[in-house]
């Protein structure tokens, strides 16, 4: 997956129900807030078992799907949609690799994950699948357009 220069894309963002349960949910969106992508949808929502199973469809016949379909339900998730160029790729990076203890220091996996079945966060895999689990996780007018302001909210 290579970084797009210029391309503004969106990718969907999962803080899973160990970052919920672990306090990391203001950690984590810092992560992206400071990288400099621009957040344009966030709920903290129960996940019924029926959208796990769609949105983890790739994943149906690896021997690890029942847990899986069962961790990401056991309790809320923070769904995010995230703004930016490039930020598919550049927000994999960020996460880190799958299984925590191969993920790189620095990284959200790196520094707050040991475990691959409790690694924290989802990310979207590519630009075509970011815009596809946005539609799948957010219903019509809760995703937000917004143009950053340049003057200052004070004055
Ligand atoms: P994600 O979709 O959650 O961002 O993760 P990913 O692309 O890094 O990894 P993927 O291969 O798509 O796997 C999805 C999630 O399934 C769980 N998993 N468990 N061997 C196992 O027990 C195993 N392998 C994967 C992880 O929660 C992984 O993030």
């Amino acid at each position: 997956l290579v970084a797009s220069v210029e391309q503004v894309d969106q990718t969907y963002i999962m803080i899973k129900p160990d970052g919920v349960q672990r306090g990391l949910v203001g950690e984590i969106i810092s992560r992206f807030e400071k990288k400099g992508f621009k957040l344009t949808g966030l709920k903290l929502f129960q996940c019924p078992k029926e959208l796990a199973e769609e949105h983890y469809k790739d994943l149906q016949s690896k021997p690890f799907f029942p847990k899986l379909i069962e961790y990401i339900t056991s309790g809320p998730v923070v769904c995010m949609a995230w703004e930016g160029i490039g930020v598919v790729a550049s927000a994999r990076k960020l996460i880190g690799a799958t299984n925590p203890l191969e993920a790189d220091p620095g990284t959200i996996r790196g520094d707050l994950a040991v475990q691959t079945g409790r690694n924290v966060v989802h990310g979207s895999d590519s630009p075509e699948n970011g815009i596809r689990e946005i539609g799948l996780w957010f219903e019509d007018g809760e995703v937000c357009e917004w143009t950053p302001v340049q003057e200052p909210w004070l004055k």
